[in-house]
């Protein structure tokens, strides 16, 4: 397992679970200072992130990019692939689809988060699942080109009512035209939602693409009281061979918490 740690260069997102904010060149230093594989960058948007420059920025510092956040959309735009305004939900998909190029063009996937909206307000359940199967569907289409899946993110009941536990959202994944959509699981959300952690990353199994390495309190890992080795038993049960990436809040600070992050990372994967 690889790690990774989040960097948000979006403004609207202030308060939110990302450890680095608003300077990708001090973000990509601290990460590389404290040893980790990759960061996960949330981007105000595509045009926002040069693919050339970061990936100039990435290589000077022997960093990969682990997944880009497309929740700009959302927090900035307003745009969600389920709203209820097709032009709305066009302008989703594009977003999206530009982050997928740029992300794809660094060898990393796009992260589907709050972009999938919510049912409700006149749109059932049924209409928003149909939405969102298809624009998942198209967008995934895209990111093969760039050989990476597009990560779809069940959240927890507070953020979205589409799905919210791993194993109903993967049984919707597989009705989906495209297989390149594959789960991220975030650990956050799991501990909120799920019967056990383990038992969800183990059934979803080979659809576990990517992971958010966070603790029951959003903060890093081992300050809260998540029980780590079941879950870790569990992602080695599956051969998960991807990125634990630390999308918590930057508490007590970001280097502290970034810190945290990377001594229990080695703790819990040491061999
Ligand atoms: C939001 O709660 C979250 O977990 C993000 O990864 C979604 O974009
Ligand atoms: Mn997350």
């Amino acid at each position: 397992m690889k790690s990774a740690v989040t960097i948000s260069l979006v403004p609207e997102a202030r308060g939110g679970p990302f450890v680095f904010w608003d300077d990708l060149v001090a973000g990509c230093a601290h990460a590389a200072e404290l040893g980790f594989d990759a960061v996960e960058i949330f981007p105000a948007g595509a045009d926002a992130l040069d693919a050339a420059d970061v990936a100039k920025l990435l290589g000077a510092h022997g960093l990969k990019c682990a997944a880009v956040g497309t929740g700009a959309g959302w927090v900035g735009h307003k745009l969600r692939l389920t709203d209820p305004d097709a032009a709305v939900r066009r302008r989703a998909v594009e977003f999206v689809g530009q982050i997928i190029d740029a992300a794809g063009t660094l060898g990393a996937p796009a992260i589907i988060g709050s972009m999938q909206g919510r049912w409700g307000d006149g749109v059932t359940r049924e209409q928003a699942l149909d939405w969102l199967g298809e624009a998942l569907g198209t967008l995934a289409e895209g990111a093969v080109r760039y050989r990476v899946p597009l990560l779809y993110e069940p959240l927890n009941r507070y953020e979205t009512n589409l799905f919210n536990r791993q194993g109903e959202a993967a049984r919707f994944l597989r009705t989906l035209r495209s297989p390149n959509v594959r789960l991220l699981c975030d650990l956050f959300h799991m501990g909120i939602e799920e019967f056990s952690i383990a038992d969800a990353l183990r059934a979803a199994g080979p659809l576990v693409a990517h992971v958010h390495f966070a603790d029951s309190n959003r903060q890093a890992i081992g300050w809260g009281h998540t029980d780590m080795a079941p879950i870790m038993a569990a992602l080695r049960e599956v051969d998960y061979a991807g990125y634990l990436s630390a999308e918590v809040l930057p508490l007590p600070d970001s280097v502290s918490a970034a810190r945290q992050t990377m001594e229990s990372f080695r703790r819990w994967t040491a061999t």
